[in-house]
């Protein structure tokens, strides 16, 4: 199957003002990295002229400042989903120059097919290889690309040649059937394959192909600090008393993590145990402590959607490919995130939260209530399906200014009914069994920091009863002292009584 070679300007110049753009990747990896930067100059130019160019770009997650940033600063994006982190295009939704809207990450694929967002006119998609019958070998991210390579008008291909040929048989590719005709995924483990090698696609789509050469562009990791290893270190001291007991099964069960330094601190930390056994990930991400953790045969096995690693560590993977090549499987969102599957292998579920409340409900995406920090991404997906869903933060930021224990949160992405835990510097709060006072008492003592504790004790004291004793007048009394003083220790609840 012979697609034509184009160049990445060539591709930006077919694209049009209001057109929807499909791209593959899941976080950085796999995202395409060329023809996104041609489609900027060419916004810029068309805007220097007078003339409206701004298209729709649907994602699998964040990518990388060669899609999002030049994008946004380019002032590109007409609407955007689902999850993203770059600064400038945050700045961008936090003023409505971007439309954003915030799916979990499992839905998004299903939603495109079901015609909820409109057409796709193109899908670009990121490839290591192209497979003599016009397949691709998928890179290192794959998030909704077999939905939006099936439902766009026109395929764009970017054949990275950092990308070794040898990914293949590192994916699992499958398009559930769409309701009434579903069927069940069958992941019984996370080895278990249910798909294709290969991305199929169809080969008149292909408009051309682009030839790049990038690695991923995943920011190094850095060493975790004092806080996020005294959290990591709770969240495994948790992990251990919950197996000693035997509230986890004698196997281990797969482990999902967040992305960040506080899931990087967990993960090795979990590496230096020596009571809990080998384990495998069910994930949407691995980052750099997994392939750590692999060589030591810790990790055995991760199912993901994409291998979110460092350029040094990507390297260092193509280098020893034969080794983890059966050790990793990545597969499209809608799996990687699927509740039926997160469900019935029963994940261990550890994400992190901006703040979380006395009763136990959780913010992962508004600074203070209003600004969108990068959106929900998979958590939902794995909290509300989870075997224990365990929320951790540190218990102040911004040198104390705001506590991330608050009395109400200011917007609400989990709720009660979804967190089992939640980890801070300070401790643990097993929420599981305790009614909503309990809860506040477990979490206060437990999460909050000293400085805040009174004054959590204080809010919950003025609660008039009822079964979650909030008082409507103060709950964001917290959030109200730092927007007016800067320092969430002014909360004064005398205002509201
Ligand atoms: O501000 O950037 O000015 O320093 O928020 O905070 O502590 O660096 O947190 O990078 O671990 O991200 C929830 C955003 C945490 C992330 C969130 C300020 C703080 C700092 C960032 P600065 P940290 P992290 C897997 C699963 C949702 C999606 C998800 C996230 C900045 O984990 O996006 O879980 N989660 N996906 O100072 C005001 C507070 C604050 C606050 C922190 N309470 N109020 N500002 N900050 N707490 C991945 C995928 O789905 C792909």
């Amino acid at each position: 199957m012979a697609y034509n070679y184009i160049t990445a300007q060539e591709a930006a110049e077919m694209i049009k003002d209001g057109d929807t753009l499909g791209m593959s990747g899941f976080t950085a990896p796999g995202a395409p990295k060329f023809i996104s930067e041609h489609i900027a100059a060419k916004a810029e130019r068309e805007h220097a002229e007078g003339r409206p160019f701004k298209i729709n770009i649907f994602t699998g997650a964040s990518t990388s400042d060669h899609l999002d940033g030049v994008l946004a600063r380019a002032n590109a994006i007409n609407m955007r989903a689902p999850y993203q982190n770059i600064p400038d295009l945050r700045k961008r939704i936090n003023c409505h120059d971007v439309h954003y809207f915030d799916r979990h990450l499992s839905d998004m694929a299903q939603e495109t097919r079901y015609g909820f967002y409109g057409k796709i006119d193109y899908a670009i998609i990121e490839a290591a290889d192209i497979t003599p019958d016009g397949e691709i070998i998928l890179g290192c991210g794959v998030g909704n690309v077999p939905t939006f390579a099936h439902m766009a008008d026109k395929i764009f291909i970017e054949l990275n040649a950092k990308l070794p040929h040898t990914l293949l048989g590192m994916h699992d590719v499958y398009m559930p059937a769409d309701p009434p005709y579903r069927r069940e995924i069958g992941i019984y483990k996370p080895s278990d394959r249910i798909g294709s090698p290969v991305l199929k696609i169809d080969p008149s789509k292909v408009v051309g192909i682009v030839r790049t050469d990038s690695y991923d562009c995943v920011k190094p990791f850095t060493e975790p600090d004092d806080i996020s290893k005294q959290i990591g270190s709770n969240v495994v001291r948790f992990l251990i008393n919950e197996y000693k007991r035997g509230g986890i099964p004698k196997e281990f069960l797969p482990l999902q993590s967040g992305v960040g330094n506080v899931a990087n601190a967990v993960l090795y930390d979990l590496g230096e145990s020596t009571v809990l056994p080998t384990f495998q990930m069910y994930t949407e991400v691995i980052q750099d402590a997994v392939l750590e953790l692999m060589k030591k045969g810790k990790c055995t096995f991760a199912s993901t959607c994409s291998m979110t690693f460092s350029d040094k560590v990507e390297e260092e993977l193509f280098g020893n490919i034969d080794f983890f090549h059966d050790k990793i499987l990545m597969r499209p969102a809608e799996i990687s995130n699927n509740p039926e599957v997160i469900r019935r292998l029963g994940v261990i579920a550890m994400n992190t939260a901006l703040e979380a409340d006395i009763f136990g409900g959780v913010n992962s995406t508004h600074v203070l209530g209003t600004k969108m920090m990068n959106g929900i991404g998979g958590s939902g997906d794995f909290t509300r399906n989870a075997y224990i869903s365990i929320f951790s933060c540190p218990s102040v930021t911004k040198g104390g200014l705001i506590s991330n224990i608050v009395p109400m949160v200011a917007h609400a992405d989990h709720s009660e009914h979804s967190v089992d835990v939640i980890v801070t510097d300070q401790g643990i709060a097993d929420l599981r069994h305790l009614d909503p006072v309990q809860r506040a008492y477990e979490i206060i003592n437990n999460c909050a920091h000293p400085d805040y504790r009174p004054l959590l004790l204080d809010y919950l004291k003025m609660g008039k009863g009822g079964q979650t004793p909030h008082s409507l007048a103060a709950a964001f009394a917290f959030h109200n002292a730092f927007n007016e003083t800067g320092d969430m220790r002014n909360a004064d609840f005398g205002k509201y009584c």
